[in-house]
């Protein structure tokens, strides 16, 4: 990193911040997007004129190309005139310090003092399974074992187009001490209804607060899940111990031990 580089971050005024390029502070961007009309000289000038409208200063289009008949797929660069004042930004987060694996299961022995049982599931039309399976699946993900393979965890993995009801009777079967959700399609806003009608159903059955709720997925954060009526929210790169560890200590916590 060079002398002036580093000159350069030390300037920055945090309160202020907004992206750059070449230049701090240049606000310079990248956008790209596709429009439903044949690729040419007007499609150029409308992705123009929406960068413009968009607040972008000297929007130019630096790519495009036909994406299939009548629709074009274009890459534009401009310069953002807005800042956002990051000093001041708080964002919810899950607290619990993170253990690892042996951790986990000894903290289980010696807290708990029993096995506890965890229901995982892709539910409502959702059929991305990957996810959940990274969290569940006795050989795991990224070096690290999924919660089938814990000793002091029964691990339950429903798969997935898990339909709520189905979720909760198992719950209730198996006496679940904790759910985790998994929604990886949020078009159209599914995941917040199906991850609302959890809740309820949940609360209908007076089962909401003898279990940890937890809703992972790449566009779920901690702050959306709390939102929703969760206790946690886990996004991408999420490993199993991430998820266990506040599992177990919310769970003590909240005397479900
Ligand atoms: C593989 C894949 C599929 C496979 C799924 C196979 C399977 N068995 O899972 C198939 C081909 C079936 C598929 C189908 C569809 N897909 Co698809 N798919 C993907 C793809 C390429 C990868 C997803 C994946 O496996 N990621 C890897 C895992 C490890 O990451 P992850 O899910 O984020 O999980 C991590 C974290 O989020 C977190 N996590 C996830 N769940 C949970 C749960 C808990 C409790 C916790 C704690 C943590 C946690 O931990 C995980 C590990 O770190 C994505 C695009 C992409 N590159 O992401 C599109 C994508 C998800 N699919 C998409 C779409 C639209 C579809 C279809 C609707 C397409 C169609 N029109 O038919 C269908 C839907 C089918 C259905 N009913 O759900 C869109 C979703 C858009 C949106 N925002 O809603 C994506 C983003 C593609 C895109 N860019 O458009 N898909």
């Amino acid at each position: 990193m060079s002398v002036d580089y580093r000159t350069q971050i030390a300037k920055v005024d945090l309160t202020r911040v907004r992206p750059y390029g070449d230049t701090m502070d240049d606000g310079k961007v990248q956008l790209s997007f596709s429009l439903p009309v044949p690729d040419g000289p007007e499609a150029v000038e409308a992705a123009r004129q929406l960068g413009a409208k968009m607040g972008l200063e000297n929007p130019t289009v630096v790519h495009h190309e036909d994406i299939g008949e009548n629709f074009t797929f274009v890459v534009m660069y401009g310069n953002c005139v807005h800042t956002v004042d990051y000093a001041h930004i708080q964002v919810p987060k899950v607290d619990s310090p993170r253990m690892d694996f042996y951790e986990i299961n000894q903290f289980i022995r010696e807290c708990i003092g029993r096995k506890i049982t965890v229901i995982g599931a892709c539910t409502g039309t959702d059929a991305h399974t990957v996810g959940i399976d990274a969290i569940m699946n006795m050989k795991g993900y990224n070096g690290e074992y999924g919660l089938e393979r814990y000793p002091e965890i029964h691990a339950y993995n429903l798969g997935s187009q898990v339909e709520n009801e189905e979720m909760v009777r198992k719950a209730i079967e198996l006496k679940a001490d904790a759910l985790l959700v998994s929604q990886v399609v949020t078009q159209k806003d599914v995941h917040i209804h199906n991850l609302s009608a959890l809740v309820d159903l949940l609360e209908a059955e007076g089962l909401r607060q003898n279990l940890v709720l937890i809703a992972g997925g790449p566009r779920i954060t901690h702050e959306l899940a709390l939102e929703l009526g969760y206790d946690a929210g886990f996004g991408p790169g999420t490993l199993a111990p991430d998820v266990a560890s506040f599992v177990v200590q919310e769970m003590v916590r909240r005397g479900l031990a």
